[in-house]
């Protein structure tokens, strides 16, 4: 076994990452990719099937790679500067989560990893493999495994520094590295995240039912959301974060230092009526380098119009009339159901 060499741990603090925590592949054993198979056999992953089409190669790293021996793993901190909750009472306004107040942050991550990715293959003259999220791999039990935090009973990994704004990345390398060693659970008896959960998603503590979510429903779901659902959707229009908020390990947490993480004011809590009158071009423009970006305005409308039509603001009416005539039939119905709950 071999340790990083101490440019690599100078490195990955000057890029802003916590120092690097490592797992040793060849001991990742069977338990997660259990919890995974689990998951998919509930049905709890809904409509991602990417997540079943991958399952084998996801369920283990070295499915993905035969050659890694180690796993390491950074996080990037994005603590947010303001209480994440304070615009969920304001009606008119709308919630965006917090990581996606600002930049993407695969764009972000995905650069720094490769920059240090390199100076560990030339290191140790072993191949690496960079991964930010989009890869089969589980990034939260090897995030667990490598100590850099546990997974918390919202599923999201919980640092003792960081508290629950931690976005992860993981490089995989062919050499055998000195592993670190793993965290222990540090959620007693709280249940913060699990009774604040507007949608009742944890069908039990450590699980997570993706179908309920507010950020599968707003981000990963398309076609129209179940009405008992988005009711409970409030004024989130894209993620959620009140399960990552409430969690007392935040007491802890630090705001972000990387400026392309911080809120940009005007996505604070910008007015649903503005949002619902965004052109296709202005919003492209406006969420350029945006994760919302992706997700496309028709679905962005979508979100907008549950929001108004769960605003109790009879003076946003007039924001969802102009998509009654919507060429999508969803962003149609949606408008539809706005009106009709705040005209009651
Ligand atoms: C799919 C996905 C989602 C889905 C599903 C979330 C989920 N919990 O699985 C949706 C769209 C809902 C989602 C939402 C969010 N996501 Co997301 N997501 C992912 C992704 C791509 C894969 C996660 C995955 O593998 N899920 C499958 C399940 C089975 O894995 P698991 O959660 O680890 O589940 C474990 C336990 O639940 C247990 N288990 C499951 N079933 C059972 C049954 C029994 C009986 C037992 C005992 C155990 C058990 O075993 C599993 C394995 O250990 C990862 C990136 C990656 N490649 O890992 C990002 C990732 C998890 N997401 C992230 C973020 C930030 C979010 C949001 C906070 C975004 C937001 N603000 O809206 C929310 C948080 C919602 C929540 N409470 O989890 C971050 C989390 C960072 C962190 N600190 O943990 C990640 C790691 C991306 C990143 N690179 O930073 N996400
Ligand atoms: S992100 Fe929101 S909806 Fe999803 S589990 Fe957490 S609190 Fe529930
Ligand atoms: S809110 Fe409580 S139960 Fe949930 S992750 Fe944080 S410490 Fe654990």
């Amino acid at each position: 076994m071999t340790a990083l060499s101490k440019r690599v741990l100078k490195r990955c603090q000057a890029l802003g990452f916590t120092p690097p925590h490592i797992v040793d592949l060849n001991q990742f054993g069977t338990v997660a990719g259990q919890g995974l198979r689990d998951f998919i056999a509930k049905h709890h992953h809904g409509t991602m099937a990417w997540l079943a089409e991958t399952e084998t190669r996801r369920n283990h790293p070295q499915n993905l790679w035969a050659e890694a021996r180690s796993a390491i793993v950074l996080g990037l901190n994005y603590g947010p500067e303001t209480d994440p909750l304070v615009t969920l009472t304001q009606k008119e306004k709308a919630t965006i989560s917090v990581y996606a107040r600002n930049r993407d942050y695969h764009d972000i991550i995905k650069g720094r990893l490769k920059e240090l990715g390199g100076l560990i293959a030339q290191d140790t003259h072993e191949d690496i493999k960079v991964f930010v999220d989009t890869a089969p791999l589980m990034e939260k039990p090897l995030a667990a495994m490598s100590g850099l935090g546990w997974q918390g009973k919202h599923t999201n990994l919980v640092n003792r520094d960081y508290g629950s704004w931690l976005f992860l990345g993981v490089i995989l390398s062919a050499a055998p590295l000195t592993p670190t060693p793993p965290e222990i659970d540090h959620c007693g008896t709280c249940r913060g995240c699990l009774d604040i959960c507007p949608t009742d998603a944890f069908p039990a503590p450590y699980q997570l039912d993706a179908r309920k979510c507010i950020s599968y429903l707003t981000i990963e779901h398309k076609g129209a959301v179940d009405e008992d659902l988005r009711v409970k959707m409030g004024n989130r229009i894209y993620g959620c974060d009140d399960c990552l908020a409430v969690c007392p390990w935040n007491k802890f947490a630090q705001e972000a230092s990387e400026i392309k993480l911080k809120a940009r004011p005007d996505l604070e809590a910008p007015d649903l009526a503005a949002l619902a009158s965004l052109s296709d071009a202005e919003f492209r423009t406006h969420f350029s380098g945006s994760p919302i970006k992706r997700i496309g305005r028709t679905q962005f409308i979508r979100n907008v119009l549950y929001a108004i039509g769960n605003s109790a603001r009879p003076d946003l009416i007039n924001a969802a009339v102009q998509h009654s005539d919507a060429a999508d039939a969803v962003v149609r119905e949606a408008a539809k159901w706005a009106i009709e709950r705040l005209k009651s």
